[in-house]
């Protein structure tokens, strides 16, 4: 790694694991049946040292929202949403965090506002004025016949529908990336800029410990607003090449600014969400202290040949300077569970369970900061939910031209409990729960080491222990065995060979074979009782075992 800037404390966050928490379904706390801020306080000794220990809760927008887009239309990024509690009850969260070594990062929707915030309200209703150009106001292109404006240009919601919006009042348009109700905010005004790092450096007075920045690379626009080319597609967002409304040239110089804010207090972190699928752009956006998503794991179907397939591609992209990210699932896609096993058709149990304690080791072990999303450590499942219970608004739009995944299925309350309404509420959840709740939650978790939870348990315990698992280099190497990938973490003399099973049957390693003079000892893996090596160094995986070796002076 590059020298850590002067800033940077001695320990280096990226070592640590971000688990992410959707905050209307994590726990509630008043018995509305959303989740809330004092319900995240209740649990947080889920993240004890015996239990999953972590360096971060990364938090789903928690500010004022109408709801549209379930907080990430944002009608004021500087306070607590009261559905989800107090600024006191955020206070309470941050001192009881810090007095448990946990950071807290923040979801920093700053693309867009809600067409209810202050700014796009005046913004709307006159040319003139401080927010006049606050948002991207364009006259239209021309008018049809009967009178119609016609838009600036071709852009589109990636949510489905046109992308402008005309408002009479002011006898303009204006652009959406998403939703309508999510108006687009005009970052090539200074005051824009000035008002958002304003209201980062609020966050950070109140002790936030970093931010993931919500579609970042859509930030900056064409200044000309051009229309983008036409390409082929299975969505009107997927046949344009997005050249002129993401990935602006300028936009690298806008992460440094936004970083050197931040960089005002030391040790702090910060995630872009790369709103583009190539891995290389993610690569080319980090930093050394401003880490990306790359999305190229959860493209990939369970199989041996295209996880090495991603890994290489994303060991290519950040060569062995940047550091890259590890995600599985998010609040926008399918549970790893669900998603993983159905690429394969073996999305039934015990193959779900068997393949989600198998991505959790592939999770921790390799390079890269691992982030987890609530419920991934029970090998929670997505949900189906009945069209008249979708609260995603897109997937109310979904179509043959707009196929679209109802995130709704995958942000189903935590399952804590098998009593009543999961121990996530008292009253009747916002959304409803998995019908496996009373067998997969929590607490029948926590004291099984069988148990999806079990597995995380241990691996996470064993990586605080191992600066190879944390922060060493990686290489991969060919298995020699259908279906087995295998990779080396070294650092100093500590040096560790991971090896996952992507198959449902036994397979034999010959570790002779893969690192010959090397003998190698098992640590850790998805069973309690790792499989080890014979005396001529083979390796007898059961089916879907992944295992952490170390290896041993002969
Ligand atoms: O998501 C942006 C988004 O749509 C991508 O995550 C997308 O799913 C991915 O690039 C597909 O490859 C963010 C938030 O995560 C999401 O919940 C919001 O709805 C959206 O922005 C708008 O704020």
């Amino acid at each position: 790694m590059p020298a850590p800037a002067a800033s940077a404390a001695a320990h280096d966050w990226r070592d640590g694991v971000v688990y992410q928490i959707y905050p209307r379904s994590f726990a509630d706390h008043d018995g509305d049946g959303t989740g809330d801020l004092p319900g995240i306080i209740d649990h947080l000794d889920h993240f004890g040292p015996d239990r999953l220990p972590i360096e971060a809760i990364w938090l789903s927008p928690i500010y004022p929202s109408p709801g549209r887009d379930l907080g990430y239309d944002v009608s004021d990024h500087t306070t607590v949403d009261p559905l989800l509690g107090t600024d006191q009850d955020f206070d309470r969260l941050v001192a009881g965090c810090h007095g448990r070594g946990i950071k807290v990062i923040l979801d920093l929707v700053m693309n867009h506002t809600s067409d209810e915030h202050p700014w796009f309200l005046a913004s709307k209703a006159s040319r003139e004025g401080p927010y006049a150009d606050f948002y991207l106001w364009r006259d239209p292109s021309g008018w049809e016949e009967n009178g119609t404006p016609l838009p600036p240009n071709n852009w589109v919601s990636f949510f489905g529908g046109p992308g402008w919006e005309w408002v009479p009042g002011r006898g303009q348009f204006y652009y959406h990336t998403f939703l309508v109700q999510q108006p687009e905010l005009n970052w090539r005004n200074p005051a824009v800029e000035a008002a958002q790092w304003d209201m980062v450096r609020g966050w950070l007075d109140r002790g936030v410990d970093g931010f993931r920045l919500d579609v970042f690379n859509a930030y900056l626009k064409d200044p000309e607003l051009r229309s983008n080319p036409v390409i082929e597609g299975n969505s009107p967002w997927a046949r344009q090449d997005h050249r002129y409304d993401i990935d602006q040239p300028d936009f690298p110089e806008l992460i440094e600014r936004f970083r050197a804010i931040v960089d005002e207090r030391p040790g702090r972190m910060t995630i872009g969400e790369l709103f583009s699928r190539e891995t290389e752009l993610a690569a080319k956006y980090a930093r050394d202290w401003h880490i990306v998503f790359d999305w190229s794991l959860m493209e990939s179907r369970w199989t041996a040949a295209a996880y090495a397939a991603s890994i290489d591609r994303r060991e290519r992209s950040f060569g062995p300077d940047l550091w890259p990210t590890v995600a599985l699932s998010n609040h926008d896609r399918e549970r790893q569970a669900t998603r993983l096993s159905a690429s394969v058709g073996r999305d039934r149990e015990p193959d779900r369970d068997a393949i989600a304690k198998a991505a959790a080791v592939v999770i921790l072990g390799l390079r890269g900061t691992p982030f987890l999303y609530y419920g991934e450590e029970i090998g929670m499942v997505d949900v189906d939910i009945p069209r008249d219970e979708i609260v995603d608004p897109p997937a109310l739009r979904a179509g043959p031209d707009f196929p679209w995944y109802d995130r709704s299925r995958c942000r189903t309350p935590m399952q804590w409990s098998s009593g009543p309404g999961a121990g996530f509420t008292t009253g009747r959840p916002w959304l409803r729960l998995g019908p496996d709740a009373a067998d997969r939650n929590v607490e029948s978790e926590v004291p099984d080491p069988d148990s999806v939870f079990g597995c995380y348990r241990r691996v996470l315990a064993f990586r605080a222990t191992s600066a190879a698992l944390r922060r060493g280099g990686m290489t991969r190497l060919e298995s020699g065995a259908a279906d087995v990938l295998a990779w080396t973490r070294e650092a100093a003399a500590e040096r560790l060979l991971v090896l996952v099973s992507f198959v449902g049957e036994t397979r034999t390693v010959d570790l002779a074979g893969i690192a010959p003079g090397t003998s190698w000892t098992p640590r850790v893996g998805t069973r309690r009782e790792p499989s080890a090596p014979s005396d001529h160094g083979r390796l007898e995986l059961a089916p879907d075992e992944a295992v952490i070796l170390e290896s041993v002076e002969r």
